[in-house]
């Protein structure tokens, strides 16, 4: 297990020590979160554990890493907790540069919410060879892609397509057969992403509805609301927009306002801004998947693993329906 900081071998110290400021200089920088971790590696014996999420600006990770500073608070002489974020949701590059950046802050274990399923795996292999345990959380990576990398990660996260599939459904149940709605998905490489979209395809074709759109958004409002914009100029008869996570429902929503129109509207985390959309029902439903608990379970399944306590095996978190005002 690698517990050290990075540069081992670099002498005399004269040479070292500029190089060690300029690096935590760049990991502080890169944890818009704000001081979730302790540089320096500690003697103690305290695994050093590392939480990377995406976008910062997605209050889902946001909660997530609350949710992991209050666990990690309550239990200081178990382990060090390192928090750390993306500036956005597309930067794939920004995520490997902070797993890199991790390894070489000597971490015991990264517990990654990965920003695409596939192109994060070699930096995650780096780390595993480096002696680091990954646990990956709340985005599936690719199954295939791990087996031929001979990686292995156990999965800590929701069934997304399940989760998605009961927010159609109660979307579903509100319109007619034969009603026509469209799908705003989330980045297509990522496995929650094709899940989500599944699962909403899934409640649709159930219940009988015309799916005569499915765009990706990418995961963010803004696109998702020229998305809208333009799905509601083409197709007057749009009855609902199923919408893969919250950021897209709200750039939807803004969409829909701007129109006039009665279009019925679904997401998915549950996060904090959706509240009032949720209240007076201009969002019909989203699924909340407990992004605080999340990253705790995944952190905890780090912790066990480890111990010794526990052997790497996938774990199913929690996902739940919300239903807003009719
Ligand atoms: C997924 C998360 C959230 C989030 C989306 C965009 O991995 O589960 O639904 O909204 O990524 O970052």
């Amino acid at each position: 297990m690698r517990r050290d900081s990075a540069t081992p071998g670099l002498r005399p110290t004269t040479t070292i020590l500029p190089l060690l400021v300029a690096l935590v200089a760049l990991v502080g920088c890169a944890r818009p979160g704000g001081p979730g971790g302790t540089a320096g590696a500690k003697a103690d014996g305290r695994p050093r554990v590392a939480l990377v999420m995406k976008s910062l600006a997605n209050e889902v990770f946001a909660t997530m890493a609350d949710g992991a500073r209050a666990h990690q608070a309550g239990r200081s002489d178990r382990y060090e907790l390192i928090v750390n974020g993306m500036r956005n949701e597309t930067d794939v590059f920004e995520q490997v540069t902070l797993i890199e950046q991790m390894v070489a802050r000597g971490v015991a274990a990264i517990v990654i919410a990965p920003a695409d399923s596939k192109a994060v795996v070699p930096a995650l292999k780096r780390a595993a060879d480096a002696g680091v345990l990954v646990v990956n959380i709340d985005n599936r990576l690719d199954p295939a892609v791990l087996v031929e990398s001979d990686l292995a990660a156990p999965f800590v996260g929701p069934d997304n397509r399940e989760g998605a599939r009961l927010a159609g459904e109660a979307v579903a149940a509100r319109l007619e057969a034969g009603a026509e709605v469209a799908i705003i998905e989330g980045i297509v490489t990522a496995f929650n992403g094709q899940q989500r979209a599944l699962g909403l395809e899934d409640a649709a074709i159930a219940a009988g509805l015309r799916i005569v759109a499915r765009q990706s958004g990418q995961w963010e409002m803004e696109k998702a609301n020229g998305i809208a914009a333009s799905l509601l100029t083409e197709h007057p008869a749009l009855a609902a927009i199923l919408c893969a996570n919250d950021s897209m429902a709200l750039g939807a929503a803004a969409a829909i306002e701007a129109s006039g129109r009665k279009v019925l509207l679904s997401g998915f985390d549950n996060v904090p801004a959706v509240a009032p959309l949720l209240a007076d029902g201009r969002l019909a439903v989203t699924v909340d998947q407990h992004g605080d608990r999340l990253a705790v379970a995944g952190i905890e399944a780090a912790l066990d693993i480890l111990a010794g306590a526990a052997t790497p095996e996938d774990r199913t978190t929690p996902v739940d329906l919300v239903t807003g005002a009719p």
